[in-house]
């Protein structure tokens, strides 16, 4: 054990550390910590080695403390720890937005650095709203999320959000926002393998929200193409498609939230190119520097960004961080990329996603399975709730996995995985087989 894993594990009822989303008082008093990682292992404080079968929180895409990026960020932070981007720029920044650009989508030819996702949602929100007015449409002022979504904790993504417990104790929030309902029907679609059959018809939801504010009143619609939070939710065939051809004919913004679907997880570099629906507006942070320092980014369409440069000179857009394109999250960026690239892990998922499919769908029948949901190397097993215990259930099958060295994520009685792009095939069996057992191993 390291000094530091030590003095932690010793001190942590009275811990200053106020963690985030996490029963604080519970986790204190039987904490589990990770110490070192590798590839696609952890190491706890005290030595035992761990599967990662989420890529931490969905974001260490090329599996962890990969040599590229570490030696990337070390050159970085020797050479310029920090410079400002506001009235200033520095060469990395300008090669990184050029490399993403590279990577996506064509037409996507700008790059709006932030530091997170919940930053990269309020800024899509916000840049959205700048654009209708910068073309005279200052009245379309609505946003549009959709239940279930999840956007991050900032007060737009909050406001456009759909999962009640993030928003409840937070007060009204964001004026004008509305949502569309979520595409979850476990009654047609259970154990759908790849995108389900029913349901692109709750797409036209947002034509009825439509006829209720009028369209001319609308910014943006924003939704992530698979909803990652709320337990891997698979648009329905012909769903995304259907959207889009509503937002188009309404002259609303199309902004697909990737924070989660980006950089690979799907079996391509971006989700819109996996369902082949392209929005106008798309939002990344977690993979994008592969998670080794904080960094988002808003993609934005050319013909979004034309109508900014042609305003009055001066500054454009009055938003922005202090670091926004910060010199190590580039670098480490950079480093990324590269070790995408030369791996060719943004399509190894697509070569994976079957023999996934086939792994995850063989614990059908198992104990408290009522539905399997996968989609490029995602996945969801959702459990029936344990009567009285909603989340009881599948927070033991964690705890389990985890005395048992593998780590998976649950939220409410629904197993989401999600393991790094790198994953072979012995390490997909071992999750899933880990996760039978410990089905099999709970009341
Ligand atoms: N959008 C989406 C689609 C996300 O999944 C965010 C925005 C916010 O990103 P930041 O970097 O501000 O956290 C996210 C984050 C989970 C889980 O297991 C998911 C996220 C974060 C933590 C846990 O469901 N997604």
């Amino acid at each position: 054990m390291n000094k530091r894993a030590e003095f932690v594990a010793t001190n942590l009822e009275q811990a200053a550390f106020w963690m985030p989303f996490t029963a604080n008082r519970q986790f204190k008093k039987s904490p589990r910590l990770l110490a070192r990682a590798e590839g696609m292992y952890y190491w706890t404080h005290d030595g035992r080695q761990v599967l990662d079968g989420t890529s931490g929180l969905w974001c260490v895409n090329a599996g962890h403390c990969r040599p590229k990026i570490v030696e990337a960020v070390k050159r970085q932070v020797a050479e310029m720890d920090f410079a400002p981007t506001f009235q200033m720029g520095h060469p990395v920044a300008f090669e990184f937005a050029e490399r993403l650009a590279q990577v996506a989508p064509p037409g996507f030819s700008k790059v709006f650095f932030t530091n997170s996702g919940s930053e990269s949602a309020d800024t899509a929100l916000k840049i959205a709203l700048a654009y209708h007015r910068a073309r005279g449409e200052a009245g379309r002022y609505r946003l549009i999320g959709r239940e279930r979504g999840y956007h991050g904790v900032n007060f737009g993504g909050m406001a456009v959000g759909g999962i009640t417990a993030n928003k409840k104790v937070f007060g009204p929030g964001v004026a004008g926002v509305d949502h569309i309902r979520h595409t979850h029907d476990l009654a047609r679609n259970a154990f759908s393998r790849g995108q389900p059959k029913h349901g692109a018809e709750f797409a036209d939801e947002l034509e009825r929200l439509c006829v209720l504010h009028d369209p001319s009143t609308i910014a943006a619609l924003i939704v992530e193409p698979v909803a990652g939070s709320a337990g891997v939710l698979v648009p329905p065939v012909g769903y995304l498609e259907r959207l889009r051809e509503i937002c188009t004919r309404h002259g609303i913004l199309l902004i697909f939230d990737e924070v989660i679907t980006g950089f690979g997880r799907l079996g391509a570099a971006f989700a819109s190119q996996h369902f082949n629906v392209m929005p106008d507006l798309f939002t990344v942070a977690k993979g994008m520097t592969n998670a080794t320092v904080p960094m988002g980014a808003v993609f934005v369409k050319d013909t979004i960004f034309e109508p900014f440069m042609q305003g009055p000179e001066g500054i454009e857009l009055f938003h922005g961080y202090t670091y926004s394109g910060h010199p190590l999250a580039c670098a480490a960026g950079i480093g990324t990329l590269d070790t995408y690239e030369e791996e060719g892990l943004l399509t190894r998922g697509a070569g994976l996603a079957k023999p996934w499919e086939d792994a995850l769908h063989s614990l059908k029948g198992a104990p408290h399975v009522i539905d399997i949901r996968n989609c490029g190397l995602m996945a969801a097993i959702e459990l029936e709730p344990r009567a009285g215990q909603p989340g009881r259930r599948a927070y033991e099958v964690f705890l389990k996995a985890f005395e048992a060295g593998v780590l998976i994520r649950v939220t409410g009685d629904t197993i989401a995985l999600s393991p790094p792009l790198i994953v072979e095939r012995a390490q997909i069996d071992r999750i899933v087989n880990c996760v039978g057992e410990m089905l099999r191993a709970v009341p």
